[in-house]
């Protein structure tokens, strides 16, 4: 009902809609945030809305739960800061990751969200957000493998997802593992509990995760800081990145992040650097302890 009438408004001219608003007949009640952006400031597909190119299946950061809602630390945040540049309206499709990027790039969504690390390979299609996560990229095994550390992972057959930065980065230090690529973690994951592979490389919460459902632990934790996940925004979108930029750290400050990070990654070590300046103990960028 509410995507109908968005993709009704859409189809109408300016001036109609200017004059529908005007005078109020819109038999829906009009949300503060489509009034806001009822210039389009921020070049948005659908006025008012945000379309957010996401994944159903990256479990904490991004997931949909038993009613099919999108949720997840990504999710979250990037609703809350959506709230504050005005827009309350967020609609969330999931994807493969390998697919999100290019649907950014290419104006079918208006932003990425699924803890997306920042690198200048992607920012040649893409731009980015400030960052706000960072932390590791985990090699996951079945438990008591005896994987320890990264030569031990020559030989044996590692899943990544393809297009992450687990896959770029096996590609180019693993030359001697045989690299299978899926399209989602929980395939990958499958495949360690069937023995059709030997370990999963996924992101650090995903992991731990997958370690209270499974027989697996996380056999090597490789740090990624250099490349701190941002929203994806279509390069050129400047007014739209910036107004997230300022709201990101808004977000940051009144301890939002703060709160959300401890809600889905509870007992993780909290980094300092996205903290409210209040509860900083340093200005070390690095988290305060290794998992
Ligand atoms: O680079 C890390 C970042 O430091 C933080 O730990 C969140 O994850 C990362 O952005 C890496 N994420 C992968 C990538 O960007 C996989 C994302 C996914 O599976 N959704 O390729």
């Amino acid at each position: 009902m509410h995507i109908t009438s968005r993709t009704a408004w859409a189809a109408l001219s300016a001036t109609a809609l200017l004059a529908l608003t005007a005078c109020g007949t819109d038999s829906g009640t009009p949300s503060d945030s489509a009034a806001a952006d009822q210039n389009n400031e921020f070049n948005l597909i659908n006025p008012g809305s945000i379309r957010a190119a996401s994944m159903g299946d990256a479990r904490p950061y991004t997931f949909t739960d038993e009613n099919g809602e999108f949720t997840g630390f990504d999710v979250e945040f990037f609703k809350e800061v959506a709230s504050c540049v005005g827009i309350d309206d967020v609609v969330f499709t999931g994807q493969d990751f390998s697919a999100i990027l290019p649907a950014v790039a290419n104006g079918q969504f208006d932003v990425g969200v699924a803890a997306i690390g920042i690198t200048e390979e992607r920012e040649e299609t893409v731009a980015f957000t400030e960052g706000y996560l960072a932390g590791y990229l985990t090699v996951i095994t079945p438990t008591g493998a005896g994987v320890t550390e990264e030569s031990d992972l020559a030989g044996i057959r590692l899943g990544v997802v393809q297009g992450t930065l687990q896959d770029a980065y096996a590609v180019k230090n693993f030359p001697d593992t045989e690299i299978v690529r899926f399209p989602d973690n929980n395939a990958g994951i499958s495949a360690v509990n069937s023995g059709a592979v030997d370990a999963h490389f996924a992101d650090y919460e995903a992991a731990k995760q997958y370690t209270s459902q499974y027989d697996v632990e996380m056999a090597i934790n490789i740090p990624s800081f250099d490349a701190p996940a941002g929203f994806a925004v279509a390069p050129g979108n400047d007014a739209f990145r910036e107004a997230l930029n300022v709201c990101i750290k808004e977000k940051m400050e009144d301890g939002t992040w703060r709160d959300l990070y401890q809600q889905w990654f509870p007992g993780s070590p909290m980094p300092d650097q996205y903290l409210p300046s209040s509860d900083k103990t340093s200005d070390d960028p690095s988290p305060t302890t290794t998992p």
